[in-house]
């Protein structure tokens, strides 16, 4: 029991050794992150909520004020008008709380998903006892329709697509499913795309729908903490027909509110008041220069991997470079040598950087002449 009872000081002390061993986004070396620096004011709300529980709702109507709004708002942008919602702790909450409504409303056992879906697919499957339906994937790596076609049955729960796959930012062709999907709940899983998509289309970039702009799309998850600049912990799970909600309401009679519809009880509301904050602040503007700074960038890197001699995957959809490699795993090992951070996809097999804010065009100039040499020392090049 010696190492309790500290002073105030040398907890501090011992908190602060402990940080300066992690990696931090403003030293530039994180390059295989989907989260990046909050900005200051999505610091600041966080830090001044830290008491609220929006668990208990009846005791802060103040911080509900903001989660609704925070829900209005990120339902407009994602053309869901009147949708409802909650913040969650980020994807991999908002995806099993999805497929728990959807399995509560349809009575299925089996959920349909694209092989580049996020692993949370898969917790979520396995919690919840449902049978994990894989889908393949077409030459550019979005979800094959005919083959969810195929396995579309009166078993299913859900049909899950990705408005921005993890590894590649791949959009599936959500509006065709859509098509396919009249009688069965379709989730749209854009933890990453949500904070990015919106604003590509305003700059120029034509994509394809993915929202609520979609008739048979049921459910939206997205994550503030990635590209919404906004603290850990926050995500966001939309639902087009508030009614299906009730159905994971459970009866909580000592709480301010009868009935508790989310999986989690207490609800971290930092998070959610820091991405009201950044949504405030940032404006669509705000944003929109955000991501034409990322996706700015993402071009410059892809065009020095290229001169380098390397290849690029596909031309990036999103702020996400994934170069071909050989042996990426050990490429990202020597680069974490010499303390560059980057990550691995899995088929086909490549290096993976995601340009985040904080991967700026200096950082690439810091990093190039790295890659190089060890890609020229294993060769890669
Ligand atoms: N859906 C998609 C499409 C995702 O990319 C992710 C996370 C999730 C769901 C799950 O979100 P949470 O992690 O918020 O529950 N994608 C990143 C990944 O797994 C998360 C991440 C972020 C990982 C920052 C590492 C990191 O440093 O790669």
């Amino acid at each position: 029991m010696n190492e309790f009872g500290a002073d105030f000081e040398s907890v501090l002390a011992e908190l602060k050794k402990a940080s300066s061993k992690d990696y931090h986004f403003a030293d530039g070396r994180i390059l295989g992150s989907m989260c990046t620096k909050p900005i200051d004011i999505a610091i600041k709300a966080h830090a001044m909520f830290l008491e609220a529980n929006l668990g208990n709702p009846g005791l802060y109507p103040g911080t509900v004020e903001i989660e609704n709004e925070l829900i209005f708002w990120i339902s407009k942008l994602l053309h869901g008008d009147g949708a409802s919602g909650f913040t969650v702790g980020g994807g991999t909450e908002a995806n099993i709380t999805a497929l728990w409504i959807a399995k509560k409303v349809s009575g299925g056992t089996e959920v349909i998903f694209p092989k580049s879906a996020h692993h949370s697919l898969q917790k979520a499957a396995d919690i919840l006892g449902l049978k994990a339906i894989e889908v393949g994937l077409t030459d550019n790596l979005q979800l094959e329709l005919s083959e969810v076609e195929s396995k579309l049955s009166k078993n299913t729960a859900a049909v899950v697509a990705m408005a921005g796959t993890t590894e590649f930012g791949v959009i599936d062709p959500i509006e065709e499913l859509g098509e396919l999907c009249s009688d069965t709940i379709l989730h749209v899983d854009a933890a990453f795309g949500g904070f990015v998509i919106p604003f590509l289309k305003d700059l120029g970039h034509t994509l394809p729908s993915f929202d609520f702009e979609i008739a048979n799309v049921d459910f939206i998850s997205t994550d503030p903490h990635k590209m919404g600049m906004a603290t850990i912990p926050a995500g966001v799970l939309l639902i087009r027909d508030a009614k299906h909600l009730k159905k994971i309401a459970v009866s909580s009679p000592y709480l301010t509110d009868p009935r508790q519809a989310s999986l989690a009880g207490t609800r971290c509301s930092a998070g959610a008041v820091s991405a009201w904050a950044a949504m405030k602040f940032l404006g669509r503007e705000g944003y929109r220069n955000i991501v034409k700074d990322c996706m700015d960038t993402t071009e410059y890197m892809a065009r020095r991997v290229r001169e380098i001699g390397l290849d690029i995957a596909m031309e990036p959809i999103m702020n996400i470079v994934c170069i071909n490699m050989k042996a990426p795993e050990k490429v990202q090992f020597e680069l974490g040598k010499l303390n560059w951070k980057v990550s691995l996809t899995r088929e086909p097999k490549c290096l993976r950087i995601v340009v985040m804010p904080h991967v700026t065009r200096k950082v690439v100039d810091e990093f190039m002449p790295d890659l190089e040499k060890v890609c020229k020392g294993l060769k890669e090049i």
